[in-house]
């Protein structure tokens, strides 16, 4: 009798971890690093070439460090310390600079001396004009918005960050500005805790973007409708806007394979269906695995 099993793991390894340093290159491409105003020119997020430690870092939840142009000189995305731990609040001048929403979309404040103040948060995040980052191949869109420049196009394929940085300062794997978004602390969530007790860690649930604090939330195939000969399925996960998805198959629970969607973004909403298809065997194990974007 023909037999076809769903499984789903979530995480599984399929996150490298991340180290920071204090003195991180820029994530910016050496090559994509340019911003452009009509009433500004050129505004480089990769200065000091060929290394930047002061250029632009993107981060799972706010950037930091510098741009520059040659008619307005610096301009401050974030000291990459907000006050909070995850997102700066501009509401003061000690607590400013660009915010990431963990989906791409950007907002929150960068500064120039000579140029005042430049909003990525002026559109929301369903305006085709909103600045963000596609997490899938590190290239910016959309505009920025400043009183005395004018519109910043981030867009038509000048800019592109090859990384999505973070810092993990206790090794637990998860990235301390999320721990701060959902804990008090660093020490509540580890590698081994289940805050939530849903039976996914707390470490898998970062991976796969879901809420420690919600026993309801966690990655998992909702539906799985098998077809052609038990040879396709249609399958229905849950999914998260801020990771990039695979689904994999295998015959043993051992030698999983990526299917040939390979990695992913997801669907619109809180689900993501694609249909796979396999020859070979009758009998085929099915997962979905969260991955972080531009690791
Ligand atoms: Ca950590
Ligand atoms: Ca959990
Ligand atoms: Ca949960």
């Amino acid at each position: 009798m023909k037999r076809a099993l769903q499984r789903l793991t979530t995480g599984l390894g399929s996150v490298l971890l991340l180290s920071s340093s204090l003195h991180a290159d820029s994530t910016i491409s050496a090559t994509f690093k340019h911003a452009y105003s009509a009433n500004a020119g050129w505004l480089n997020l990769r200065p000091d070439q060929p290394a930047s430690p002061n250029g632009v870092v993107f981060g799972g939840s706010f950037l930091s460090g510098h741009a520059f142009g040659v008619n307005v000189g610096w301009i401050d995305f974030g000291d990459g310390s907000p006050a909070n731990g995850f997102a700066y609040q501009n509401d003061s001048a000690t607590d400013y600079g660009v915010n990431h929403d963990g989906a791409g979309n950007l907002g929150g404040m960068a500064y120039g001396a000579n140029v005042g103040w430049i909003n990525f948060g002026w559109a929301a995040p369903v305006s085709p004009n909103r600045p963000r980052v596609n997490l899938l191949t590190g290239a910016f869109s959309g505009y920025a918005y400043s009183v005395n420049l004018g519109w910043i196009n981030l867009g038509g394929g000048s800019l592109v960050t090859t990384a999505m940085r973070v810092t993990d300062s206790d090794s637990d794997g998860i990235d301390d500005a999320w721990e701060r978004s959902h804990f008090p602390d660093l020490t509540t969530a580890t590698a081994a805790s289940d805050t939530d007790k849903d039976g996914v860690g707390d470490l898998a649930e970062y991976r796969a973007g879901t809420e420690p604090d919600d026993a309801t939330d966690y990655l998992k195939v909702a539906s799985t409708t098998f077809s052609g000969g038990n040879t396709q399925a249609t399958v229905t996960f849950t999914s998260d806007p801020s990771r990039l998805y695979r689904i994999e198959t295998c015959d043993d629970l051992v030698n999983w394979q990526n299917s040939a969607h390979g990695t992913f973004a997801p669907d619109p909403g809180t689900t993501t269906t694609r249909i796979v298809t396999w020859t070979g065997n009758d009998r085929r194990f099915i997962r979905a695995v969260a991955v972080k974007p531009l690791p």
